[in-house]
């Protein structure tokens, strides 16, 4: 009981004005109040559960979407104590809802909250950030209750009957007062929670969604934790050795590590701390890379594979093909970089290193087959990685010597602030061609493409660098590509696709964004990647201006507006259809056009999306297919 003294010692006035501080910035403790920081709430309490789930208490959690986006969280851990402290007269679980705990997640420069350690942290946020919150805990015998309206206590903690289970049961109804929607998205939850799971082996997740009209419900449950994460990330792809290789670790930083190498191109990486993803990488990854390299190059040279004279295998080199799950626990993870999910706590690396060093040598000692296997890869690798280099070489000598440094079918803008420019990439030569009379020149390049596309999943690094294809688009870009490219060096602040509303189009289009997504893409991070969208019909009646619509509802809605008599539909099959004037006026002009913004929301789907398209498995791209038949909608990729 001691131990609560200080933190209890606050008085009631205190404890308001901190919640009405999140009232007054929600940005400051749950990152945005759009659908994202609405997510973020279940997050916070559903972290709670894991918590108790990593001190050993907690084996199974319930999530729900109610009726009106209530959201409902339970678990069968311990219970919040709901023991009353004798000076405040405030049960312990009331105070972890209303006491605003030091250091919100994306407050100023607090700490971040460490799982296992700091449980509540969030719960108060997300109080007050709620129109009710209702919180039921069943322990010590008993079911106690308590009740909220926007972070205020308007019913404390109580005793309402007898159990002897334990758990704890949370409901909440964001604000929407505070919150630009309340509308949760499924998916999203879902795939976050899915990810919890094989975070946290062996604990039990259900979802299940209740709303009207949405029938869905998951279990996600891995005893394989990690191991488990690779094998569903590669399930589109084929493992050159049958299972994952699995490294854990206790001790002061708790490290959980899996991968297995493809007969993909592709290197992915994913890196957690405390389950939060680390997308910037950090220590941690550090170590991990420096291990691998390390390991494999040491056993090459001692058994062989590769001569003691020659150069060591590069880091790329061992990398290529790899899927691999790098988990850390870290008491006071220090986060840097533009999004703050960039490790920094400089321990890590050694600790990572040496722990993959040792259980990694010992593995391949004990499987030679495998150990040949991938070493063979990497080699492969490494001489396709000499020839890249040499094509590009080539590539940089063309251009020096030629007078222009840029592919002969670009027509450039005159503007030199880069920022301000534009390219667009044509599919057909007679789009081109309208696209060149129809921008403006000013700020607008068109870069038409013609032929087959070279798919890049299936390629490694020396056939892009070489492809008559590419190229100009390499070129164009002007930053380089892979490893050496410079997202400081792009020559156009907006890189638009403009592919016609077809097949053929979504193809071209597939195939151009999966080589900026594995060559280019800080390019897609940066959000400089854009796809135009042509309109799919034309309605004209006489003395009306004529109407361009963009989708099927659109074109309906607008049909009635005209009345339907003596209006002609013109259906726009292609790009080449429209004149310079016309392509002008609804696709390129900034002031009327639609651009659509490519965001790379999550790199595990969009790594999933394009080994489905473009890889050799055909089974699972014909899946994708009749599942995603509408025309894509969704590009966030
Ligand atoms: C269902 C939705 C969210 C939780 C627990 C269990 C304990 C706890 C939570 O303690 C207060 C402060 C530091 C110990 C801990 C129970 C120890 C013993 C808990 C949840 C007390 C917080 N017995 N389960 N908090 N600590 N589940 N689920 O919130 O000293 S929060």
């Amino acid at each position: 009981m001691e131990k609560y003294e200080h933190e209890y010692g606050a008085d009631q006035i205190q404890v308001l004005e901190g919640l009405e501080a999140v009232r007054k910035r929600p940005g400051m403790y749950i990152g945005s109040t759009s659908i994202r920081g609405l997510h973020h709430m279940v997050y916070e309490i559903v972290d709670n559960c894991v918590d108790e789930a990593l001190a050993g208490y907690c084996s199974e959690i319930y999530i729900k979407i109610e009726e009106g986006n209530i959201i409902s969280v339970e678990d069968n851990g311990r219970g919040i104590p709901v023991d009353i402290h004798p000076k405040t007269k405030i049960s312990a679980a009331e105070t972890v809802y209303t006491k605003l705990h030091a250091g919100g997640k994306f407050g100023g420069d607090s700490g971040y909250k460490v799982s296992g350690g700091l449980h509540g942290v969030g719960a108060s946020v997300v109080n007050a950030l709620s129109k009710w919150t209702e919180v039921t805990i069943q322990r010590d015998g008993g079911i106690f209750q308590m009740k909220f309206e926007k972070g205020k206590t308007v019913e404390p903690l109580k005793r309402i009957g007898d159990s002897d289970k334990t758990g704890t049961k949370v409901r909440f109804l964001a604000d929407d007062s505070i919150f630009e929607t309340l509308e949760y998205n499924y998916e999203t939850l879902e795939t976050r929670f899915r990810e919890i799971a094989f975070l946290t082996k062996g604990l039990k997740i259900n979802i299940e969604d209740l709303r009207e009209d949405s029938e869905h419900k998951a279990q996600f449950h891995y005893e394989g934790g990690l191991k488990s994460f690779v094998e569903f990330l590669n399930k589109n792809k084929e493992g050159i050795h049958k299972e994952p290789i699995y490294i854990e670790r206790g001790g002061e930083v708790p490290v959980e590590i899996a991968f297995q190498y493809t007969t993909s191109y592709s290197e992915n990486i994913y890196t957690f701390v405390n389950n939060i993803n680390t997308i910037e990488g950090g220590t941690h990854l550090e170590g991990f890379k420096r291990a691998l390299t390390k390991t494999f190059n040491d056993y090459a040279k001692s058994h062989n594979l590769i001569k003691e004279k020659d150069p060591n295998l590069q880091g790329e080199d061992i990398r290529e093909g790899i899927t691999a799950v790098v988990s850390v626990k870290v008491k006071e993870p220090q986060f840097e970089g533009q999004t703050k999910t960039k490790l920094g706590n400089s321990n890590v690396t050694g600790i990572v290193s040496s722990m993959v060093n040792e259980a990694l040598s010992n593995f391949l000692e004990e499987n030679p087959q495998i150990a040949k296997a991938i070493l063979e890869k990497c080699i492969s690798a490494s001489r396709a990685r000499a020839a890249a280099r040499k094509a590009r070489e080539l590539v940089r000598r063309k251009s020096a010597l030629e007078t222009t440094t840029l592919p002969g079918k670009l027509a450039d803008c005159s503007e030199k602030d880069a920022s301000k420019c534009e390219v667009y990439i044509v599919e057909g030569d007679s789009a081109g061609g309208s696209a060149k009379q129809g921008r403006d020149r000013k700020f607008q390049a068109i870069l038409p493409l013609w032929g087959k596309m070279l798919n890049v999943e299936k390629s490694r690094a020396d056939k892009i660098y070489n492809n008559d294809k590419l190229q100009p688009v390499i070129l164009a870009v002007g930053a380089g590509i892979g490893s050496d490219f410079d997202i400081t060096k792009i020559r156009y602040g907006k890189v638009i696709i403009m592919a016609d509303a077809d097949v053929d189009g979504a193809h071209i289009r597939t195939l151009l964004l999966t080589f900026f997504f594995r060559y280019m893409r800080p390019l897609i991070e940066n959000g400089n990647v854009y796809l135009a969208q042509p309109p799919l019909y034309k309605l004209s009646k006489k003395g009306m201006q004529d109407v361009y619509c963009y989708t099927d509802e659109e074109m309906a809605n607008h049909l009635n507006e005209m009345g339907r008599d003596g209006v002609n539909i013109q259906r726009y099959k292609g790009l080449g259809e429209m004149n310079p004037e016309q392509l002008w006026e609804t696709t390129m002009n900034p002031e009327k056009r639609i651009l659509i913004k490519v965001k790379l929301e999550d790199a595990i789907k969009a790594d999933e999306t394009f080994s489905i398209l473009m890889g050799d498995e055909i089974a699972p791209r014909r899946k994708f297919i009749e599942e995603n038949a509408k025309y894509v909608k969704n590009l966030d990729i």
